[in-house]
């Protein structure tokens, strides 16, 4: 029984995403699956494009296995732990440097690890229905996947928003950020991966399928409210300091949510991945969840929103005044 389904349709391989009783989370099996398969289609003469698509009409991916590694660490199984991020990791390297058009249609929830499996890759097809984010300062961890060298790569702002509050975000406003590249409505996306399949032109079926779009985002406000080289602090402070300004009241709602441990180690992350290579980032990631899951920050976190879903953590400490420096130093590997 595995969660991904895979099948050869002329030139095209493509990867279903079939685990919808969990929105299509990626465990261990998935991650292991999906790269083996993109591994031998990646040297596979026959095989010229890659699709991956979901058999959930809810979800594209919502996520990591992030249950499942709370499980280890409570276990103190950190082998399972290294295990995990570093093959989910690989495998986001493997669709950033892969040889041919990989190609993900996104239909509805893309989060987290599910950006892991399409924002590295040439396409991201986003319908009406896409709703992405970076959600992980509110379990306790931090945007990993690559995020910290996709997010700084976004406009002014822009990565700082979506990965310090997890705001989330619709299909035609990612396409306006970057994290997506076309926008399909949602009733054109069978006959779009149809067109894909048989191997019409890609230029021509974007041509033909593909819409404008408009976004809402109030980007000059983000790029106010989160400058690069704002501590979360200060984020926080200017965006309470703003009587009456209903979206900051919210953002600050947001971060008020999160770790603040976890906002600290965000921010370090994301600096320091402005200067760094995706693969340079991965390590660093790979540092900082080995070390993150070790904290009740991540163990709390993600029983208050996954496990008992009370949505009431207990972080500690409980503000951002009261975070330690040496432990955020600690956990990110930035100094
Ligand atoms: C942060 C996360 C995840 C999350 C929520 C967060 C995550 C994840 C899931 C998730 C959601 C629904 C499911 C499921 C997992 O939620 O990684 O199995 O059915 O996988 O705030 O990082």
């Amino acid at each position: 029984m595995s969660f991904i389904r895979t099948s050869v349709t002329g030139a095209v391989g493509e990867i279903v995403l079939d685990r919808p009783k969990a929105l299509n989370a990626l465990d261990q099996s998935m991650i292991d699956d999906m790269y083996a398969i993109l591994v031998e289609w990646g040297d596979e003469d026959a095989i010229e494009t890659v699709l991956v698509t979901s058999a959930s009409p809810r979800a594209f991916c919502a996520g990591g296995d992030i249950r499942a590694i709370r499980e280890f660490a409570i276990a103190g199984d950190t082998a399972a732990i290294t295990r995990y991020f570093s093959s989910e990791y690989r495998l986001n390297q493997l669709i950033a440097e892969y040889p041919k058009p990989y190609i993900a249609l996104i239909d509805g929830a893309a989060m987290g690890g599910g950006l892991g499996i399409s924002v590295h890759g040439e396409l991201r097809i986003v319908t009406q229905n896409a709703l992405i984010a970076m959600p992980e300062t509110a379990i306790g961890f931090f945007p990993d996947v690559g995020a910290t060298y996709f997010l700084p790569r976004l406009p002014e702002g822009v990565g700082r928003w979506l990965g310090l509050t997890g705001a989330r975000i619709r299909g035609s406003d990612a396409v306006a950020v970057g994290l997506a590249t076309h926008f399909v409505p949602a009733e054109q996306l069978p006959t779009v991966a149809q067109q894909i399949r048989e191997g019409v032109d890609l230029v021509d079926v974007l041509a033909d399928h593909r819409a404008p779009v408009t976004t809402d985002l109030p980007l000059v406000t983000i790029a106010s409210y989160f400058p690069s080289d704002a501590e979360p602090v200060s984020i926080l402070g200017g965006l309470r300091g703003a009587v009456g300004d209903q979206w900051a009241a919210e953002m600050a709602d947001l971060l008020d949510a999160a770790s603040p441990t976890s906002l600290d180690v965000t921010a370090a992350l994301l600096a320091a991945g402005e200067q760094s290579s995706l693969a340079e980032c991965l390590e660093r990631e790979l540092h900082a969840a080995e070390q993150i899951t070790g904290t009740n920050d991540f163990r709390e976190g993600v029983r208050s929103v996954l496990v008992d879903k009370d949505r009431n953590p207990s972080f500690v400490p409980p503000t951002l005044d009261g975070v330690d420096s040496a432990e955020v130093a600690r956990i990110s590997g930035a100094e």
